[in-house]
């Protein structure tokens, strides 16, 4: 049995991945911080038994070398961050404290306790910032200009993964994944925001919706298909780094038409839009090209961009038919 130390556990990804590694019969462990409020923390994953959780946190080097003393781990997931672009202009020193010295934290841990594991860094498409290919795409080779203090962090995290592999012969990879999204996601991202208002909306709840910039393009997955590109990257014989997309883009705009269409709604009747959602800085246009990872580890995606968003909007009807 193969165990998973998994940092970010309770998240969006780390209860995704929790479920598969359960299911194809590993170990699974992590760690989650301390929080004033208990509740629920764990929501994302108190369906899921026999896991090993203790407290820990990134910006906390002792905790991470005693859990992966404890949890002698083959498989080391880092997906703990502070994960909200726009908020990382707020809080830019935790931000870059935890997404670029966190790293080096689990990194220095890791190499001291258990070199012998692999070791997988979240690291992001938002890294690509302000830079397009010829051809409309990113893909692994494309210029790094990020554009926000998030990107900037996942800029070092990058590089730092890369220079323990390099330099200390240590099984590492980078999974530079796109905006992958579900009915886990925080309501405060763009797409779970949309579709919790609109479904409010059609029910009556609330009458208006107020966004940043709609004229901005994502390339949207769902969250299940990427923890699955996750393990198979960690499962090739040689460390590397890997595009994870779908290859479509849309705008937000396109997204809310979609959205207030599906529960028979104009967006132009109820979206407004208010300054404080827009960026300092914006990135304007992201659309992955993903044909490495798909060719070389035939990873491919299952869900749409329509399945995706209905089963978003699914969640959010049965959420208010429970909770009247
Ligand atoms: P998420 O839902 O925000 O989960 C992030 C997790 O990290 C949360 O459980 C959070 O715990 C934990 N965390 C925050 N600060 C920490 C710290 N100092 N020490 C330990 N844990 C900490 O994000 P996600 O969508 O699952 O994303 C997972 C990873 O992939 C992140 O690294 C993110 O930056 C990266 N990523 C995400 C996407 C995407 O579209 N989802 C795309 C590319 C890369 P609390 O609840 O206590 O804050
Ligand atoms: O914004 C626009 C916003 O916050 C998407 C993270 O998982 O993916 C995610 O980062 C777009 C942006 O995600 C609102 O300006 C308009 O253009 O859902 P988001 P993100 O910033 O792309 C990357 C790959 C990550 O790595 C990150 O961890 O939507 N937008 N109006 C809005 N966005 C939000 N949040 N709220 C609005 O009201």
């Amino acid at each position: 049995m193969k165990t998973a130390f998994i940092t970010g556990i309770a998240g969006q990804d780390g209860s995704y991945l929790s479920e598969l590694l359960l299911e194809k019969g590993y170990r699974v462990t992590g760690i989650i911080r301390r929080n004033s409020t208990v509740e629920h923390q764990r929501d994302r994953i108190s369906h899921l038994n026999n896991m090993e959780i203790e407290y820990g946190d990134l910006l906390d080097q002792s905790s991470l070398e005693n859990a992966l003393i404890k949890f002698k781990p083959d498989e080391i997931y880092n997906l703990g961050a502070q994960s909200h672009v726009r908020i990382s202009s707020d809080i830019p020193q935790f931000t870059v404290q935890t997404n670029a010295n966190g790293v080096l934290n689990l990194l220095e841990a890791y190499k001291r306790v258990c070199p012998e594991s692999k070791f997988y860094q979240a690291s992001s498409s938002e890294m690509f910032g302000s830079s397009v290919d010829e051809d409309g795409y990113q893909r692994e080779t494309t210029k790094m200009t990020p554009v926000s203090p998030y990107g900037c962090s996942k800029v070092f995290g990058y590089n730092i993964t890369r220079y323990y592999r390099n330099a200390f012969g240590l099984h590492i990879c980078n999974g530079i994944l796109f905006n992958h999204e579900s009915p886990r996601r925080g309501s405060n991202f763009v797409t779970n925001k949309v579709v919790k208002a609109a479904v409010e909306i059609s029910l009556g709840l609330r009458m208006q919706l107020e966004l940043g910039n709609m004229d901005s393009f994502r390339d949207w997955g769902h969250s299940k298909d990427y923890v699955k590109a996750m393990n198979l990257i960690l499962q090739n014989p040689t460390p590397n780094d890997w595009v994870v997309a779908t290859g479509e883009t849309r705008s937000v705009r396109d997204m809310c038409i979609y959205v207030f269409n599906k529960l028979g709604l104009n967006y132009e009747d109820y979206v407004v839009q208010n300054a404080k959602f827009l960026r300092p800085e914006e990135l304007p246009y992201l659309r992955g090209d993903s044909t490495k990872i798909r060719t070389e580890l035939n990873w491919e995606p299952e869900y749409t961009f329509e399945t995706l968003m209905n089963e978003m909007i699914e969640f959010w009807q049965d959420y208010y038919k429970m909770n009247k």
